[in-house]
């Protein structure tokens, strides 16, 4: 299956497509990937340098996949990070143009805004673009808690809250919500939780937190990207959210061990494809 993934590109380290790539192929999936930005570094970092790369730039690699077929056979679209907001607008035209000869296409935007210890980190349009005009067109959208509360406009501090704040994202258009890096008054202690809401189900699952050294990016665009995979790959709902949560989970403990900035995707590869622990998610 092929994976179509805009996102930005780090070359040092992880983050969107950095983050996403290398776990879709792992999982077995042919990935296109089209970057949205070229930085040195994610930007939890001190500084970073490198262009962003204008809606017309990207537009043009887009109508080349076109025209060469590609859109026909193009399985699964994920978006994220979108450096110019002009970007919404070819992302949204493109998702239109694949819908057009390939009706089945997965869509599954990370509405990637900010984050609760970071604030917001993209341009200040962007977030009233999802809100007004992406989410409506998209099949699975993955927003962190930060993101929830921005999209929904409530502050969330307790699961109920947030499990309504996805489902007034339902009421939207898409057909699932997942919500990452959930931290409620009423969860466990030193857990983080997840989210994923369909138009029948509600499941919540808590993984440990482990301490991490500084700011880490990326896991949210790697987290979308293995949900995705698992969904095309005919997985339920719970099952998927588990998948996540344990490869999440592997991912976070190495990186932990590490000290790093950076998610060891490359240590932790066999994590994203076959957790060592196994997490069950409990209905809501
Ligand atoms: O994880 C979101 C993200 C994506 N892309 C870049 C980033 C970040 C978060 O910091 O810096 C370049």
């Amino acid at each position: 299956m092929n994976i179509l993934s805009i996102q930005s590109h780090v070359a040092v380290g992880h983050a969107g497509n950095s983050s996403a790539v290398f776990p879709l192929q792992r999982l077995g999936f042919n990935v296109w990937p089209v970057n949205t930005v070229m930085f040195s570094n994610h930007t939890g970092h001190s500084g970073w340098r490198g262009p962003v790369f204008t809606p017309e730039t990207i537009q043009d690699v887009l109508l080349g996949m076109e025209e060469h077929g590609a859109f026909a056979e193009c399985h699964g679209f994920l978006s994220g990070y979108m450096g110019d907001p002009g970007m919404a607008e070819v992302i949204l035209d493109a998702v239109e143009r694949i819908r057009a000869v390939n009706p089945d296409v997965l869509y599954c935007c990370d509405p990637v805004i900010g984050d609760t210890d970071t604030g917001i980190y993209v341009q200040k349009e962007i977030p009233d673009f999802f809100r007004n005009k992406v989410i409506q067109q998209a099949n699975i959208i993955t927003p962190n808690h930060f993101e929830l509360e921005m999209l929904t406009g409530q502050k969330i501090t307790s699961t109920d809250q947030a499990l309504k704040g996805a489902r007034s994202l339902l009421a939207e258009g898409p057909d699932i919500v997942l919500v990452t890096s959930l931290l409620t008054d009423d969860g466990k202690k030193d857990h983080i939780a997840m989210l994923a809401v369909d138009h029948s189900e509600a499941w919540l699952i808590t993984t440990p937190m482990y301490p991490i050294n500084g700011v880490v990016s990326g896991s949210g665009d790697t987290t979308a990207a293995l949900f995705m995979a698992k969904l095309l790959q005919g997985c339920e709902l719970k099952q998927s959210l588990e998948h996540i949560a344990g490869a999440m989970d592997g991912l976070f403990k190495k990186t932990s061990l590490a000290g790093s900035q950076e998610l060891q995707l490359i240590g932790a590869q066999d994590e994203l494809v076959k957790p060592s622990v196994t997490f069950s998610a409990t209905p809501l």
